[in-house]
Order: structure tokens, then C-alpha cells, then sequence
């Protein structure tokens, strides 16, 4: 299939670059794992209860800082007070391996040090609606990471919620990142297209998708 209809890499936006089927099988395999290890603790994967009342259709765990609306912390305190796993210095290594294959300056990866992830855990029925990435203190790029079935990715402008978007496909190991003029995009989640994904990856059904970010906070924030 995709050696028929290759995909190409395309730079959807100044600093917004999609690199197709970045991630080996193996490595998609060993991120699952790992995702899997950090969804049972010590901060249990959840559905984040939104100060509005709401709360968001997709599952999330973060590893490093853990994100709550609309902060980091090093502990969950909006699910059991754990301290959130450690960010493991393979997952730093995997950031700048990212963002060297995006924008081909390895000076720039070298000095890329990610010290949070947000991994989401989408079922047939989880969106993500237009959102800024914001509650960093850093501008440094976003790496994100797309394992299972492919999702209708939506990338928008930095000023509204709505159009003008282009909306791409993030299939299984497919590596998206976004900086410099992109940094600050909306963008959102409308679809994932249930059943499109390789259950050899460990994953039998659904999509997980990880952000790699830099939260520019110390321990004292
Ligand atoms: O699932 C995705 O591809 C996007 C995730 C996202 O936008 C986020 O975690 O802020």
C-alpha cells in the first residue's frame, strides 16, 4: 500500500513538517511498550477533567512534567498526587533525532532537550479540538509521534480557532513537528480512522500519539 501510493514529506507550514513513517516497526513496538508501562503508574492514564466541566475523550499520561489544565507539575495533583515517571534520557535522544530529520540542523537538535511528553491514547470515537500549545515556557519545537490507526490531523493558523487549516493524515509512524512560525498553530484532532492500524505494533486498536515538549521549568516553578 504505501509503496504504491508513497507519501511524501511536506513542510505543511513555515516550521511545520510531516515526515511520513519515521518511526521503525521496532521502534513503534518499543514506544508502545513503554506507553503502556507508564499508562499503569505511578500516574495512572486518564480523561482530563477540564475547569469548564468537561472532560476531554481522549486518555492522557505524561511523563517528566504532568500536564493539567492549564499548567505543568511534577505531581499529578488533579489524579492521585504521584509524582510523574522520570523522562528518560532515550526519549531526549529520540527528540533530537526528531527534530534533525525535520529540519536538518543537527546544531539545533543538539541543543534540544525535551523534559515532558503527553501521550494520548485515542478510541474510535476520541477528537481533540483546536488548541495552542501554550502552557510551556519555552518556544522550542514540538515532536510528535503517531503510532496505531491514522488520524485526520488538523493544522491551523496561529490566531483563530478556525480557518484557514490544512488537515493532513498522521499514520503509524509518522513523526510531525512544529516550531518556529508553527510553533504557536492551533491545531486539533476531528477523526481517527478506526481500524487502519497494524496491530503488530502492540497495539491492537485505537491511536497513541506523543508530544515531546520543552516546559522551560525548573523544579522550584
Ligand atoms: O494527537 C495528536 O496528533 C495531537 C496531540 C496534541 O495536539 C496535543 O497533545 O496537544
Amino acid at each position: 500500500m504505501s509503496a504504491l501510493f508513497p507519501r511524501p514529506r511536506m513542510e505543511v507550514a513555515p516550521g511545520a513538517v510531516h515526515v511520513p513513517g519515521w518511526l521503525t516497526p521496532g521502534q513503534q513496538r518499543r514506544l508502545v511498550a513503554a506507553c503502556r508501562a507508564w499508562a499503569g503508574g505511578p500516574v495512572p492514564i486518564r480523561h482530563t477533567r477540564l475547569p469548564s466541566g468537561g472532560v476531554m475523550s481522549v486518555r492522557t499520561v505524561c511523563v517528566g512534567w504532568h500536564w493539567l489544565p492549564y499548567r505543568y507539575s511534577r505531581t499529578a495533583d488533579d489524579v492521585n498526587g504521584a509524582r510523574v515517571a522520570e523522562f528518560p534520557e532515550w526519549l531526549v535522544e529520540l527528540g533530537r533525532r526528531a527534530l534533525a530529520e525535520a529540519y536538518g540542523d543537527e546544531a539545533a537538535a543538539a541543543g534540544y532537550t525535551p523534559d515532558t511528553a503527553l501521550i494520548n491514547f485515542y478510541d474510535g470515537q476520541a477528537t481533540l479540538g483546536m488548541h495552542q500549545d501554550k502552557d510551556e515556557k519555552s518556544s522550542a519545537p514540538v515532536v510528535s509521534l503517531s503510532i496505531g490507526d491514522t488520524c485526520v490531523f488538523r493544522v491551523g493558523n496561529t490566531a483563530t480557532r478556525t480557518r484557514p487549516y490544512t488537515d493532513i493524515e498522521l499514520a503509524s509512524g509518522d513523526l510531525f513537528v512544529f516550531g518556529g512560525p508553527s510553533r504557536y498553530v492551533y491545531h486539533g484532532v476531528p477523526r481517527v480512522l478506526v481500524g487502519t492500524g497494524d496491530p503488530a505494533t502492540g497495539l491492537r486498536t485505537g491511536r497513541l500519539n506523543i508530544t515531546l515538549r520543552v516546559t522551560g521549568l525548573q523544579d522550584s516553578s
